[in-house]
């Protein structure tokens, strides 16, 4: 019998990137939302996840925080969806995912808040500079295939491609043509849609409570 998943979450959070995942693996899943400065911090939701944040799984008895762990979690969990790399597609699939969990995150969030690395210290800064972070990202996804790892879509996709997603929809990445055309390939598909939805009714839910 396959375990209960339940998923911890707020919609305008990057819980969007985890219901996503979820919704391209079929599997049904139940939804918790939490309240940011409010249910988030207390205790039966910090004995999740101490960091009081959120996206969070609960598969059975396992618990799985950070974005890129729980796509590359639930790709592994529920092999049918044909998300998790063949042997071929790994070298490209840990290298892409762990550089926008890393450096890719890390640069776009110092530039949000206003911090550039000096020159003299961008050799220590694992990151490297959001020049090189954006150069590389773009090399990686003009390659000829559609897909980060290939012909074949992996949660690497939704985990790569929900970074540039949002930050293309909120100016943390550069309107690069490869980056608007690999996202727009994406959203195309059903589950990527069918998560926007039901992220954007939540929204308006707890707005209006
Ligand atoms: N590294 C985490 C980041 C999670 C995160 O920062 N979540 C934010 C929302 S996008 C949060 O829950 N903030 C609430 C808080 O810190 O109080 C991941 O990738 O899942």
């Amino acid at each position: 019998m396959t375990e209960k998943i339940t998923f911890y979450t707020n919609p305008m959070s990057r819980g969007r990137i985890a219901r996503w995942m979820l919704e391209e693996t079929g599997v049904p899943y139940h939804t918790e939302m939490l309240t940011f400065g409010g249910t988030i911090k207390e205790p039966a939701y910090m004995s999740i996840n101490p960091m009081g944040k959120v996206p969070a799984v609960r598969h059975g008895e396992t618990v799985v925080t950070e974005c890129a762990a729980i796509c590359a979690y639930l790709a592994e969990a529920f092999p049918q969806a044909g998300l998790a790399p063949q042997p071929d597609e790994r070298a490209d699939y840990y290298r892409w995912m762990f550089f926008a969990a890393g450096p890719l995150e890390t640069s776009v969030m110092l530039k949000a808040l206003g911090f550039e690395i000096p020159q003299e210290r961008l050799r220590m800064a694992g990151c490297g500079s959001f020049g090189d972070v954006m150069g590389t990202l773009e090399k990686a996804v003009s390659a000829a295939s559609p897909y980060i790892t290939g012909n074949r879509f992996t949660a690497a996709d939704v985990y790569v491609g929900s970074h540039i997603g949002w930050g293309l929809a909120f100016g943390g990445i550069e309107k690069r043509q490869a980056f608007v055309d690999y996202f727009g390939r994406l959203a195309e598909r059903d589950a990527y849609k069918r998560a926007t939805a039901l992220d954007e009714e939540a929204a308006k839910a707890m707005q209006a409570a």
